[in-house]
Formats: C-alpha cells, sequence, structure tokens
C-alpha cells in the first residue's frame, strides 16, 4: 500500500500507517513497587498490547513486569564504578544506555517517568542521536514537589521540563505545582494515573490479618518521612481504643523502624501486621474496611486510587492532588494534615456503620473504574506520542526523494 505520494497526507492516515507497524517507544522508570514504577509498567503493557514495541529500562526488573510480555523488551542499567568515583555516575550509565538503545532498536521516542535523573538523561540521548529520538517526560510527585524544588537539582529539572518535546503531569495540582516552581512556560498535558478493575484473589487474608472478625485499616506506601506513617499509627491507636481491629502497614521504608517501636512502646503491636514490601496488594485490598493516606503531600495518591477500586473508602490529608482522586464525604474523607483525632473519627463512623462503609466503598469503585479507566488515559498518551512525532504541519509530504 502507498501512503503519502501526494502533497499531504490527512493525519488520520499518517496515524493508521504508524499503527498498523506500532511505534518503538522507550520507557525509562525506577523499580518501585509502587508510584512511578508501576505507572511507567502499566503504560509499557498497555502500550505492548496495542501493537507498540516497547523498551524498558530500569536499574533492575520493574516488579510489575514479572512475566512474559509480548512486545516489551527489557534493559537492566547499571553503572560501572571505578576508584576515582565517589559513586557510580548512574544518569551518565543510563543517558548512554537510552541511546545505545534508541540506535540499535530504531526507537522514536523516550518516555521519562520521574524527572530525575531519566529526563535530564533523555535529553542526553538525544543530543547524542543529534535530535533523531523525542523525549516525553511524566511528572509525578517529588520530582517537583521536594527534590526538584531542592537548589542543587531544580536547574536541571527546570532545563529537562522546558526542552522535553512533551511534558504530562499527573494531576492539575502537579501542573500547577510545576508553573509555580519552575515558571517555565510550555504546555504540560495533565494525565492522570490509571487503575484495572481488581481481580478475585485467589484467597482471603481476612482470617490471618484479623482474628475474630476484627475490623481492617490498610495503609500502603514506601515509608518515607513524606507519608507520614507516624499519624497512620496514632490514628489507629485512636480507633483500636473504640474499635476491635488491625493494621496492615504495607511497604517499607526509613520510617518503618520507628512505626513498629511506636506500636512496642504503645502496647498495640499484636494489632498491627507489618507485611513488608508486597507484590499481591489485591490480596490485601480486598479484605480492607479503611485505607489510610495522611501524607504531607501526594501529587496523585495511586495506592488510594488501587484501594476505591477494592471499594475500600479512603482516609486521606486534603494536600496535592488528593481531592481530584477522593471527594470527601463520597469516597472518603479528606481532613487537614496532621489532624489523627478528624481521620480516627472518620475510621470510627466507617466501622461502625457497614451500611455507610458499603456505599462510599461503591462510589470509590465506580469513581476509579470509570473516571480511572485506563483505555481513555493510555489514549492520551498515545496521542501525546503522536502530536511530538508528526511534522509541525497538519498533513505530511513525503516528498519526492522518498518515493
Ligand atoms: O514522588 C514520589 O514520592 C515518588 C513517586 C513514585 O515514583 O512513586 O510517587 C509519586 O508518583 C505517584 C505515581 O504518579 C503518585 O501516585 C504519588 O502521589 C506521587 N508521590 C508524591 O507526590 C509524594
Amino acid at each position: 500500500m502507498i501512503v503519502g505520494t501526494g502533497p499531504g497526507v490527512p493525519l488520520d492516515n499518517l496515524r493508521e500507517l504508524k499503527y498498523n507497524r506500532g511505534m518503538r517507544i522507550g520507557i525509562s522508570c525506577y523499580s518501585t513497587f509502587g508510584g512511578s514504577g508501576v505507572v511507567a509498567t502499566e503504560v509499557g503493557k498497555a502500550l505492548a498490547a496495542r501493537g507498540h514495541e516497547v523498551h524498558l529500562l530500569s536499574p533492575t526488573l520493574p516488579p510489575r513486569l514479572l512475566g512474559f510480555e509480548d512486545k516489551i523488551l527489557f534493559h537492566e542499567v547499571t553503572a560501572s564504578s571505578y576508584p576515582l568515583f565517589e559513586a557510580a555516575p548512574y544518569s551518565i550509565a543510563l543517558a548512554s544506555k537510552m541511546a545505545d538503545v534508541a540506535e540499535h532498536h530504531g526507537l522514536q521516542i523516550m518516555h521519562a517517568h520521574y524527572a530525575i535523573p531519566h529526563a535530564s538523561a533523555a535529553l542526553l540521548a538525544r543530543m547524542a542521536l543529534e535530535g533523531r529520538l523525542k523525549v516525553v517526560t511524566t511528572l509525578h510527585g517529588t520530582d517537583i514537589t521536594v527534590v526538584g524544588s531542592d537548589p542543587s537539582y531544580l536547574s536541571m529539572v527546570r532545563l529537562a521540563i522546558r526542552e522535553s518535546d512533551a511534558v504530562t503531569s499527573v494531576s492539575e495540582f502537579l501542573r500547577d505545582e510545576t508553573y509555580r516552581t519552575f515558571k517555565v512556560d510550555r504546555p504540560i498535558d495533565v494525565i492522570p494515573n490509571f487503575v484495572a478493575a481488581p481481580r478475585d484473589p485467589s484467597q482471603g487474608c481476612r482470617k490471618w490479618l484479623a482474628p475474630a472478625g476484627a475490623s481492617i485499616l490498610t495503609h500502603i506506601s514506601n515509608f518515607r518521612p513524606v507519608k507520614r506513617v507516624m499519624d497512620v499509627m496514632k490514628t489507629f491507636e485512636r480507633v483500636l481504643h473504640e474499635q476491635p481491629s488491625f493494621l496492615v502497614m504495607v511497604g517499607d521504608g526509613p520510617d518503618r523502624a520507628e512505626a513498629e517501636a511506636y506500636a512496642r512502646d504503645h502496647g498495640f503491636s499484636d494489632h498491627v501486621r507489618f507485611t513488608g514490601k508486597q507484590l499481591d496488594i489485591d490480596a490485601v485490598l480486598a479484605c480492607t474496611d479503611v485505607f489510610l493516606l495522611p501524607s504531607a503531600t501526594e501529587s496523585f495518591g495511586l495506592a488510594a486510587l488501587e484501594a476505591m477500586a477494592h471499594k475500600v473508602p479512603v482516609i486521606a490529608s486534603r494536600v496535592g492532588g488528593l481531592p481530584e482522586v477522593v471527594r470527601h464525604g463520597v469516597d472518603g474523607y479528606l481532613e487537614a494534615l496532621g489532624d489523627v483525632d478528624a481521620m480516627a473519627e472518620d475510621a470510627l463512623t466507617l466501622l461502625r456503620d457497614p451500611v455507610l462503609r458499603r456505599k462510599m466503598g461503591l462510589s470509590a469503585q465506580t469513581r476509579a473504574l470509570e473516571t480511572f479507566e485506563e483505555k481513555p488515559i493510555v489514549d492520551q498518551y498515545e496521542e501525546v506520542y503522536e502530536r511530538v512525532l508528526a511534522p509541525s504541519k497538519s498533513t505530511v509530504d513525503f516528498g519526492a526523494g522518498s518515493r
């Protein structure tokens, strides 16, 4: 089939041509159990399922890429050490790997998830390839709100945002914060995170997690200071005074030891299960009554969305992009940052009233699966890719030389 022999080809035909062959897309991310690592991997899987060729680059195999995935190739990024280096320069190794993979596999796009260092590395790779690679950067959260605004990174994050061929952010809040912090003058597309309908877990964990029919409250995070896990402990302590219940703490990170010590010192460690990192969060969420996310900031709150998909009402702080995900009084409750008394009251209201809990859980699930449905959101990423690959005019002239 000959396409594009006329003076110009309508964009729809170009799209069809490109889709028949599929785009060749690099995705660079951290291999985290949650957050940007999950979003990047799930976007990659969805794109591969649509026929695109996806190359995933990260320091270790992302947890969500366990099974064999047709049309996804994984490239491990390793920074070799040398006695002169105080720390192996991961960003340079990443840029080099991006350029190599792009060159040898004919990648058209490098999609960087989390600005530091993926977006800057992608810009270097684009330079190494003399512009033959488009860079799409997705901002996720602390790459803007915490680390990115640190003076030691700010200039390079600003450069990455300014020079990427397209920039997306996971919430309106994060887009506005980006404009405020970096004073960049360029469009930023808001493309929210998505969630799939949860599968039915093979076995319930309620019996082990909460003997004798007690209620289950769950928190899932990387236990960094921004997650305020001590607020989770204090909220639960108040709930436990009034209601037989158990707390499931999923994940690991710097504040885990302090939280475990708090439960021991306050005599309720028998009521808390620290599970560590878990791949199968569906199993835990399926038997959760209330989800707690009292973060200091949260650009989106993917963990909250995953809980909502399981019909679990969320109690969170009214910060960042959380109000774009959780509707106060409808899918759960949003309270002022640090107000553990209010959060405990909300949890007790829900635990004492199963009808209300089920109603909110149902609203939460409907919102999660309708507003944050995978297909239209992956469509938006595809549209961004098409835009950066399309010539600047809306028609394509393949020119005499290409015939
Ligand atoms: O920015 C971070 O703290 C890490 C990042 C990640 O890579 O896990 O989390 C952010 O991205 C998630 C996925 O888009 C969002 O759901 C989280 O809200 C966001 N975290 C923060 O803003 C604290």
